[in-house]
């Protein structure tokens, strides 16, 4: 199994370290020296638990020393599946200690992804929560103790089963973080991938903790500010931009919210005086319902972070008069670049683009197609590279020969137009991936589950706008000869697979077959693009 890596060219390294963006911390070392800085603040709030840093640093130590005590070696993989509770990130930050890469499933993961990224990450252990919205995590475990090569332990906050508690880790704690080279492999986050299933991005301890702290800053974060962690806890944006690490880092308060539906998350927001948070588009025009009608107080609410699919522009506009916060539109991605609008950026700015790249040394150009620059405010697309933007996937050749140019930028898959000052409005994508709501999914990855199915010739997956979602799944299915397969039958039979809620088909049209160029085959996306537009132009109702 090959150590997952993550080199920038040496001297690049060295610039990124001589300007101080690259800072020789590890995770572990972080949670020491937040610990020695604020013992007695409030790091965490879940359910019952009110951890102060030292507490979390002594929880922490104590799973590090449970890891070390089965055996799990430092830079050995740990798949982490964990909703939004104080154990994620005992859990996350004990795996820091331990000198362990945490692989981050999100909760809505289902067996096909969960034994995906186990394999891929070469996993050791899962850690996982006994249940979370009603489903039951121990037989996910059972299969994937059973049908990984590798892994041999599942620790299990909650009720374990037949596994290891995640409570009975450990003894007394490890009394100091495991040494790693700052410049190594610190976890694997996980990307939504426009091909196949989620691929694993190596980020580094030096990389990321620069996007935190930096992240911080540009939020306005102190010590004072509280964080509602409304997303799952292990996407990338609630993570870092700036997420629960921001807010750690400065000293401030994580509120874990089970959910981000706004009876639950006003409730927190008003009980613990939340300054700042993340939301996806649709959450956030959710909210935007709900807060005229709430009893909730959340005049505390000073920053409304909007990012992971594009916020139009009208929905933007009502925030600050809704909600009475500042927008923060973020536009980000796991593999590295993130983009904010500034809190004091004029109003026009804020409501219409997507933001500028947190560091000067984030180089993004716009292409057009044949890979020459556009003029600024024409849209193109959109490539980076930078001080904390990966230079490849993990285990990923042919992925990353697609992905990444041979000068190491990252080919992002959006549509940008560039304008003054280096903000971006994001236009679209040149890939053939959804996002639906911020869940980014793989067409080919629907497509291969419904193909699977004996009644279904041949199936080709798209995005339809939708009002609320932003964009949501429509399959195009040409039925086998003979077959009555019905759409509930298909989306019954996709979601027996075992994947993602959020990849079910929202929509499934049946046609009597896929039109082909006279010289046969058309390419799937040629395909897909002819369908849509065939389907939308006839304004078929939904
Ligand atoms: P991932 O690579 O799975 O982390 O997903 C990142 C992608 O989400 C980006 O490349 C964009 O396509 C999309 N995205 C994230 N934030 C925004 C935003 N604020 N506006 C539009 N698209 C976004
Ligand atoms: O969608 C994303 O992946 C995303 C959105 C906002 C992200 O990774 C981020 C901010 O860091």
């Amino acid at each position: 199994m090959t150590t997952p890596e993550q080199i920038w060219p040496e001297k690049l390294a060295q610039t990124y370290v001589e300007k101080g963006y690259w800072q020789g911390e590890t995770f572990g070392q972080m949670l020491d020296r937040l610990a020695q800085a604020y013992p007695e603040r409030m790091a965490v709030i879940a359910g019952e638990a009110r951890w102060s840093y030292a507490e979390l640093a002594r929880r922490a130590r104590i799973a590090a020393e449970g890891f070390a005590e089965l055996g799990l070696e430092p830079g050995e993989r740990v798949l982490l599946q964990m909703p939004n509770r104080a154990e994620f990130l005992a859990a996350a930050f004990g795996l820091f200690y331990a000198g362990l890469i945490p692989v981050y499933a999100l909760p809505a993961h289902r067996e096909t992804e969960v034994l995906h990224l186990a394999a891929k990450s070469g996993a050791r252990a899962y850690v996982v929560a006994d249940r979370h919205d009603g489903f039951d995590y121990l037989p996910l475990a059972r299969r994937v103790l059973a049908e990984v090569e590798g892994v041999e332990h599942v620790i299990v906050a909650g009720d374990p089963g037949e596994f290891t508690a995640f409570d009975a880790l450990g003894g007394e704690g490890l009394s100091a973080p495991v040494p790693r080279d700052p410049q190594a492999v610190a976890f694997l986050q996980i990307s939504g991938g426009s091909t196949g299933l989620p691929k694993l991005i190596p980020r580094t301890h030096d990389d990321y903790l620069y996007s935190v702290r930096a992240s911080a800053e540009i939020c306005g974060l102190s010590a004072r500010s509280v964080y509602l962690c409304a997303l799952p806890a292990a996407h990338n944006f609630p993570m870092s931009s700036p997420g629960y690490l921001g807010v750690l880092h400065v000293g401030g308060t994580v509120v874990m919210s089970p959910n981000p539906q706004p009876d639950i998350a006003f409730r927190l927001i008003a009980e613990h005086g939340v300054t700042i948070t993340g939301l996806v588009p649709p959450l956030a025009l959710l909210w935007m319902q709900a807060a005229p009608r709430s009893k909730h107080d959340l005049s505390s609410l000073e920053v409304l972070g909007v990012g992971g699919a594009k916020f139009i522009p009208e929905a933007a506009a009502k925030v600050r008069p809704v909600l009475g916060c500042t927008l923060q539109q973020v536009f980000g991605m796991a593999e590295g670049l993130v983009n904010y609008t500034r809190l004091d950026d004029p109003e026009e700015m804020i409501i219409n683009t997507q933001g500028r790249p947190i560091s000067p040394h984030d180089e993004v150009l716009v292409l057009d197609d044949d890979g020459k620059p556009v003029p600024e405010g024409e849209p193109g697309n959109l490539y980076t590279r930078g001080p904390y933007t990966i230079r490849g996937y993990h285990a990923e050749p042919s992925a990353n020969a697609r992905s990444f140019t041979p000068d190491g930028f990252y080919r992002t898959g959006d549509v940008v137009r560039r304008l003054p000052g280096g903000y971006l409005e994001v236009r679209g994508r040149a890939g053939d991936h959804i996002n639906r709501a911020g869940e980014k999914i793989s067409a080919e990855e629907v497509e291969d589950h419904l193909i699977a199915h004996e009644g279904v010739f041949d199936a080709a997956v798209v995005a339809l706008p939708d009002k609320f979602l932003g964009e949501k799944t429509c399959a195009f299915v040409v039925r086998a000869e003979a077959g009555d397969v019905q759409s509930k039958d298909l989306k019954a039979f996709v979601r027996g697979r075992g994947i993602a809620e959020f990849k079910v088909p929202d929509q499934i049209v049946f046609v009597p077959e896929f039109q082909t160029t006279a010289v046969g085959k058309v390419s799937r996306k040629a395909l897909r693009a002819a369908l849509k537009d065939n389907y939308l132009n006839k304004g078929d109702a939904a």
